[in-house]
């Protein structure tokens, strides 16, 4: 198979920079796309050239397939990266790149099929004797044998739809009395979400970790892990902040969930950068819960411990060449990842769009900021409101987490909200510094990680420090010298405010 020698980067913002980074350090040419509402975005800018794509909204642009497979042909790049989102994970895009002669850096069409609607991907793993959570494989025909299947199994059961991800038209159901109204409701989320309303049921997992395994394969039949993530820090089922490894892996399930995630991958042919998302639970048993044909948002920790680049190796391997390691690298050190957001987190983590007046960016020892914007930009309302990931290294967690705080503090981001002081609240709580954080640390500890204050406590604060203040002001006052010409008094001038003239 020829090399590489120009990249079409079907992406935007960070990952898109991310991308074309290892694409130079390669002498691989660059060509980026862009849409009416980035003209000037950074991406546009790092890219060697770039092709407008139509529209602001996704789906008239970067979406299209047609426009971005036209783009690629007219720059005469021979492969096209997808980033993470957008049509990383679309088949029928994989299918048209290879029917346009380009290839296609990731996995074949037919891995992507295989996982991506969750029975199918339930079905091929239970097949490939991957552990799955227990429940159903088929959607069922009918509301009475859903309602069966769930009694038998016995509440809590979480009703799933099949053709989903992400936690849409995903219902707990904790009494069999709520079950219709939940299978109702989870059917027809389902079918707005995604059009096709089958729904299935799994046991319910109470308090679950999200650990997440990286996998990655040749096209030789080479398939290995690259250790795990923990991923549990998650906010709407939108991850806030990622570490490796896990606290809560020991090294024997550590080998045992790699295993299993290789066994995942080539159950389905797998080629390139993949993810084994599992759910374990408090007995430490894991499950298989999806798999992310993708590179992840959330790489560039495996990159901190494994020293490796994984956008570097999906080249190679969209090249044909063969894995350059033969199994998982010791895990070395300890990185976190957080996202920073333009969101205002006191208002519900509202998006904050809008032009970034003044930027300073951490850096020093082991910090990395894998950032798509600039200062004067203007963050537009269209896309995903990351503005960058901010990740480091350290030789273990407790100093990752130092260094994170350190980087963190650094950061200086005018002209927009961003969920900055939000982070540090979480990486000082003490149980995420603890390590056992489950999937519901973050929904649970909401209104201490955004400093809300119980009133009634406020108010008892406010009026201690009140009578204190005055006790204090009083013996000041008593031991001032009298001042001139009034007797003895101060001039009716309140004893607080006198305190204040003497400092
Ligand atoms: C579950 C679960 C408990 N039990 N399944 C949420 C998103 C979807 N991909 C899977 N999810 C869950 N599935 C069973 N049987 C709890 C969750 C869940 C969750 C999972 C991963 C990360 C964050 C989460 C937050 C809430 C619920």
């Amino acid at each position: 198979m020829p090399k590489i020698r120009k990249v079409l980067v079907a992406n935007r913002g960070e990952i898109a920079i991310r991308v074309m980074r290892t694409c130079k350090e390669l002498g691989i040419a660059t060509a980026a796309v862009y849409s009416e509402a980035d003209r000037s975005a950074l991406h546009v800018r790092t890219a060697d050239q770039a092709y407008f794509v139509g529209p602001p909204p996704s789906r008239e642009s970067y979406l299209v397939q047609q426009r971005i497979i036209d783009a690629a042909k007219q720059a005469g790049a021979d492969a096209i990266h997808p980033g993470y989102g957008f049509l990383s994970e679309n088949a029928s895009f994989v299918r048209a790149c290879e029917a346009a002669g380009i290839t296609f850096i990731g996995p074949p069409a037919s891995a992507m099929d295989a996982m991506g609607e969750k029975t199918r991907a339930r079905a091929n793993m239970i097949k490939a004797g991957v552990p799955v959570v227990p429940g159903s494989t088929e959607p069922f025909a009918s509301l009475e044998e859903a309602r069966a299947y769930a009694e038998k199994i016995g509440c809590p059961v979480m009703l799933k739809a099949a053709g989903g991800g992400g936690g849409k038209g995903m219902r707990k159901v904790e009494r069999i009395a709520d079950f219709d109204s939940s299978w109702r409701a989870a059917k027809s989320e389902a079918m707005n979400a995604f059009g096709n309303d089958a729904v299935y049921i799994e046991k319910y997992l109470e308090k679950p970790h999200h650990v997440e395994i990286q996998v990655f394969a040749d096209q030789h039949g080479n398939t290995i892990h690259l250790n795990e993530r923990e991923c549990s820090a998650q906010r709407r089922h939108q991850k806030v902040v990622e570490e490796t490894p896990s606290p809560i892996l020991t090294p024997e399930m550590r080998a045992k969930m790699g295993e299993v995630a290789v066994k995942a991958a080539k159950a389905v042919n797998y080629v390139g950068a993949g993810t084994v998302e599992f759910l374990v639970d408090v007995h430490r048993n894991f499950y298989f819960l999806e798999m992310n044909t993708r590179l992840q948002v959330e790489h560039p920790v495996t990159e901190w411990v494994t020293g490796l680049d994984l956008v570097a190796l999906q080249i190679r391997a969209a090249e044909g060449e063969k894995l350059p390691l033969t199994a998982a690298p010791e895990p070395r050190g300890h990185s976190i990842e957080v996202r920073v957001y333009a969101e205002d987190p006191s208002r519900n983590f509202m998006p904050s769009p809008g032009k970034i007046t003044y930027l300073r960016v951490p850096g020093g020892p082991n910090v990395r900021d894998d950032s798509g914007v600039f200062p004067g930009y203007t963050v537009p309302n269209f896309y995903d409101p990351m503005i960058s990931k901010l990740s480091v290294w350290a030789p273990t967690r407790r100093e990752a987490i130092a260094r994170t705080q350190r980087a963190l503090s650094e950061y200086v981001v005018k002209g927009i909200t961003t969920n900055i002081r939000y982070l540090k609240a979480i990486l000082a709580h003490p149980e995420f510094i603890g390590g056992d954080y489950d999937t519901s640390f973050l929904t649970r500890e909401h209104d201490t990680l955004l400093g809300v204050e119980d009133a009634k406590l406020s108010e008892m604060a406010l009026l201690a420090s009140t009578v204190h203040a005055y006790q204090r002001d009083q013996k000041r006052a008593k031991s001032l010298p009298a001042a001139s010409g009034q007797g003895g008094g101060n001039g009716g001038v309140s004893p607080w405010k006198l305190a204040l003239r003497r400092r």
